[in-house]
């Protein structure tokens, strides 16, 4: 509490709040003074592996570093999500940070958090805002850069091939940021080559079941696939299910290039059914911790900080797995 009062009277037109939030008019305390910090983290679900880990390393990094975190599971909903935003904002906690499950929609709950004093970290995705400093840090991966990396591999695997080569994509949620950004990075990376043709594209939703449905009905309506883009490991390790279970082997008669490369995408990849993963590293908890603290011991943090992310081919995946940690 008392770190979040010195980060509000840092920031520029709340001094009056702040000064009422002092004299005990504001926010019910929770804890006022022990120095701890409150964290409300809104998560998106339990989609995917590379989820998984992400609460995980979140959990896991509050502990270590002494915060108290409330944790919400938002099971894919916004509605969820702007529900326990505002839980956490009615609680008083010092801090805010949710990995948004899509991109717009949020104004009204970013201004009363803005409003409350209380600073936001998007963790992993981020959001389309009118609101003027409507969090103080995106902490996240490229996806864009993901998508291209991946549309990159698939470019020079088929470079020298004059056939037409039929691509599908599976994508993430309708309207999550990682889905939009790695469509535009894939499709920026294949455009210059007039044989790389995407005959067909939808949402899987980010899971192994929405991968393998939607794959079932690419197979059917298209006899001739050669390559799968999915936008998560998920939805690949689904769509391997579809290839197998339509008779064609999944690596070779239809190759798979997915994002994340979590564990079990990265044993999919040694194991010759996946034929390239770009990462997408879910350990944010550590750097989440560490911003926090810094926002709200009045420190500057950077706006936006990247988390890079390798790319790994099957022999590297089998050189990698005994050392990964998700
Ligand atoms: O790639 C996918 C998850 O936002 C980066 O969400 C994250 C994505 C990740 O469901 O597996
Ligand atoms: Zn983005």
């Amino acid at each position: 509490m008392r770190k979040r009062a010195l980060f509000a009277a840092l920031s520029l037109g709340v001094a009056i709040a702040t000064a009422l939030a002092a004299c005990g008019s504001g926010p019910a305390p929770d804890g006022a003074g022990d120095g701890t910090i409150t964290m409300g983290f809104s998560q998106v679900g339990a989609e995917s592996g590379w989820r998984t880990a992400n609460t995980k390393s979140v959990q896991e990094a509050a502990s270590a570093a002494g915060v108290d975190l409330k944790f919400s599971d938002a099971n894919g909903k916004q509605e969820n999500q702007i529900s326990a935003l505002r839980s956490f904002i009615q609680q008083g906690v010092d801090v805010l940070a949710f990995s948004p499950v899509v991109r717009t929609g949020w104004d009204a709950v970013l201004l009363e958090a803005k409003n409350a004093g209380i600073p936001v970290i998007l963790t992993d995705r981020a959001v389309d805002t009118t609101v003027p400093d409507a969090y103080v840090s995106f902490l996240g991966a490229d996806f864009v850069d993901e998508g291209r990396r991946a549309g990159q591999w698939v470019v020079e695997e088929y470079a020298g091939q004059a056939e037409p080569v039929n691509i599908v994509i599976l994508e993430g949620t309708t309207g999550a940021d990682p889905a939009i950004d790695r469509n535009t990075g894939f499709e920026e990376a294949i455009s210059a080559s007039p044989n790389l043709n995407v005959i067909a594209s939808q949402t899987g939703d980010f899971t192994r079941s929405g991968g393998k449905q939607v794959m079932e009905a690419f197979l059917k309506a298209h006899p001739d696939i050669d390559l799968v883009f999915a936008q998560n490991d998920d939805m690949g390790l689904g769509a391997v299910e579809a290839i197998q279970a339509a008779g064609k082997t999944p690596g070779q008669d239809i190759k798979i290039v997915a994002v994340d490369a979590t564990s079990d995408g990265m044993r999919a990849l040694a194991d010759g059914k996946f034929n390239f993963l770009v990462e997408c590293n879910p350990l944010l908890g550590p750097q989440l911790m560490d911003l926090a603290e810094k926002v709200l011991a009045g420190e500057p943090v950077p706006a936006r900080v990247v988390v890079p992310d390798e790319t790994f081919t099957t022999q590297q995946a089998i050189e990698a797995l005994p050392n990964r940690q998700y």
